[in-house]
């Protein structure tokens, strides 16, 4: 058990991240173009209560105000993205010059106020056009976002600090091609799995690419990886588990750390049909090679513990009971269904990282949790609960590097409410309040709090119950 007041290494990285769709707004503003979320979000029924992004936080007309309040929270480093059809609003080919002025303005902004940008090339706003040709099921997306890492890494490298390739490969696979949940929408496993080889492609390709543009920054991918385990010790629950939690991380993960995609999941596809019979057809010579181009850090978002149930057994099978679980109170459980808070999940996932892959560096690239905590009648956003997560998030990843991760910092989501994509605006994982009509902001008690932890590279001595 870590102790509150145990320091953090030296040069520790304590930032914040959000991304383009979620917070810009400006959806069809100086030339940008239509992405898929902008086409998935104006289709009726997609998005709770008919919320979009259109404007969101408005953080494009908002950029100098939220840098101001980054700087007052005393931020070493923002994690932002780019929106692809801002630059490149038909995916390749014309460049808008005034999406590329309006990063550059932000760059240059976060460099005045201290503060490190690190760039995510896709977190999951396809250009609509690129959409139209079949996505990243086609590889020929895959050479669309080579072509746009360069634009943005010429244009930019000389200014980031650390790229990232993709956010999240997996959710914007199977979410939005398997489940139908995100943009695109699409509801076919096979697809899914081509989306994720291409996604996994363009990373290894424009890995070398970024170096050439951008040689003094650092090059990732970041991975989302929640704790899973089995929901009980049957049999039955853990091959549920073997297969779930390895398509969500070993399926990304092997192949990126030069290993062939798992064997053991390839038959699993295949036998359930998510695979023809021939396997992976979607893969050519060579392509596992590029995928695996070594990289500086791994990225990892986690948010949550998951449990693998076997649903298909009838009721009398007997399962032994679910693994033990917090009781259901609003302290223990996200405002995100079934998003249980479990910080020692964050301890497990790194460690197993580290000893599965042995990245060269690690960083949590999200952590936060979402209550909808606003403010009260003098105007203070009294968010504890977020507090006590993040105190115990954060002993957890000191932990972790107290037995050797390389974790070299640390971003919380979000820096501010913003549209949580299927949910809109129901969900705030917010530092800053944003009242998503005026766009007025608040910096919450944890903005507060989190300014202390940055200033004593320490967790500070407080009472861990809010
Ligand atoms: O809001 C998302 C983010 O875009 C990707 N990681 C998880 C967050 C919370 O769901």
């Amino acid at each position: 058990m870590t102790k509150a007041g145990a320091r953090f290494p030296d040069n520790f990285i304590w930032g914040a991240a959000t991304a383009a769709y979620q917070v810009e707004g400006a959806w069809a503003e100086d030339g940008k173009g239509e992405s898929i979320w902008d086409r998935f979000a104006h289709t009726p029924g997609k998005i709770r209560n008919g919320d979009s992004g259109d404007a969101a936080s408005d953080h494009y007309h908002h950029w100098q105000e939220d840098i101001a309040l980054m700087k007052s929270i005393g931020l070493k480093s923002y994690r932002l993205s780019l929106a692809w059809s801002r630059i490149l609003p038909n995916g390749r080919g014309k460049v808008n010059q005034a999406g590329l002025d309006f990063y550059n303005r932000l760059i240059d902004g976060l460099l005045e106020a201290g503060i490190q940008p690190m760039v995510t090339l896709f977190h999951w706003d396809l250009p609509q056009a690129l959409q139209d040709e079949g996505g990243f099921a086609a590889r020929s997306t895959a050479e669309a976002f080579v072509e746009y890492a360069d634009v943005a890494t010429r244009h930019l490298g000389d200014r980031v600090t650390r790229w990232i390739t993709h956010n999240e490969p997996s959710v914007f696979a199977f979410v939005g091609h398997s489940f139908g949940q995100h943009a695109p929408g699409l509801k076919d496993p096979y697809t899914a799995l081509r989306v994720a080889h291409h996604l996994l492609l363009s990373h290894g390709w424009s890995v070398p690419v970024i170096r050439a543009n951008s040689p003094a920054a650092e090059v990732g991918i970041a991975i989302n990886v929640n704790f899973n385990q089995p929901a009980s010790p049957s049999t039955y629950d853990y091959h549920v588990w073997q297969y779930e939690f390895g398509m969500w991380s070993r399926w990304f993960l092997d192949p990126l750390y030069g290993r062939q995609y798992p064997p053991d999941l390839v038959a699993y596809a295949i036998n359930n049909h998510s695979l023809p019979a021939d396997g992976l057809d979607f893969v050519q010579a060579g392509d596992l090679q590029i995928v695996a181009a070594p990289t500086d850090f791994l990225g990892l978002n986690y948010y949550t513990r998951q449990l693998a149930r076997d649903q298909s057994l009838p009721p009398d099978q007997n399962l032994p009971p679910t693994v033990f679980q917090a009781p259901k109170n609003d302290h223990d459980w996200q405002e995100m269904e079934d998003w249980e808070v479990y910080p020692d999940g964050l301890f497990n996932v790194l460690t197993w990282l580290n000893f599965e892959y042995q990245p060269a560096a690690l960083y949590v690239t999200e952590n936060g949790a979402s209550w909808s905590d606003g403010p009260d009648e003098t105007g203070r956003v009294k968010d504890a609960r977020r507090i006590n997560f993040l105190q115990r998030h954060f002993e957890a990843a000191l932990r972790a590097i107290q037995i050797g991760v390389p974790l070299k910092g640390y971003y919380v989501w979000s820096l501010m409410d913003n549209l949580e994509w299927g949910h809109g605006f129901s969900q705030r994982f917010g530092l800053i309040w944003v009242d998503f009509i005026t766009k007025q902001r608040i910096l919450k008690d944890s903005a507060l709090w989190y300014k202390g932890v940055i200033s004593q590279n320490a967790i500070p001595e407080m009472p861990i119950d809010p």
